[in-house]
């Protein structure tokens, strides 16, 4: 037993040796793949009727995590309820028609550092004396990435009044401002990072063709 393996073994040596000393050709060079394009996201806030808020929120995600930046503009000085909505469509005027809170967990509302709130609840933004609000948050509980919690495609609101934790959806009133979240950064910066990720995508293929 042990002789027929180590007779096989021999051989087997032999034959790879023979392949790589008898071989002319150099073996091929290790391909690097591109690194993983970074999960990036954007929601242009548009003001809903009668209404002078704007914004933009941006979101991305790594290890897990997703971080939201949203700077809006034209708010009343305080703190506004801002969620993540079930439907990305801003169309309505009063934004009704981007539906409930994002909540795929059927869970209770609450805030983001509670021990239980829907997918889409952000908590506050708080805007200065000028009107501004920036928000900065990263949680763990909602990806770029397809699955369940997936925001991609769905609405940022921002709310008239603050999110006071109530049920069922914090009491925030009226929809201030809508913006659909898409793939992709915010303005030029979006379509210099998407030209470059494409060349490397298409280079990627080529590679793929070639094997
Ligand atoms: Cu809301």
């Amino acid at each position: 037993m042990f002789k027929n393996r180590f007779a096989f073994a021999l051989l087997l040596l032999a034959v790879i040796g023979g392949a790589y000393c008898g071989g002319a050709q150099e073996p091929p060079a290790p391909v690097e793949p591109p690194p993983p394009p970074p999960l990036t996201a954007t929601a242009e806030l548009s003001p809903t009727e009668g209404n002078d808020v704007t914004g933009t929120v941006s979101f991305e995600e790594s290890n897990g995590m997703v971080t939201v930046v949203a700077h809006v503009m034209g708010l009343s000085p305080g703190l506004h309820g801002i969620h993540i909505h079930e439907t990305g469509d801003c169309s309505a005027p009063d934004g009704s028609s981007a539906g409930g809170h994002f909540n795929p967990g059927g869970t209770d509302h609450g805030a983001p550092d509670g021990e239980m709130h829907h997918a889409g609840d952000l908590g506050n933004i708080e805007a200065d004396v000028e009107g501004h609000g920036q928000l900065e948050i990263t949680v763990d509980y909602i990806t770029l990435s397809e699955g369940m919690n997936s925001v991609m495609n769905r609405a940022v609101i921002i709310h008239e009044n603050p999110d006071t934790f109530a049920q069922p959806t914090g009491d925030a009133g009226g929809r201030l401002a809508c913006g659909v979240i898409m793939s992709g950064m915010a303005g030029g910066m979006m379509e210099e990072m998407e030209g470059e990720m494409e060349g490397e995508m298409e280079e990627g293929m080529d590679d793929m063709d070639e094997m």
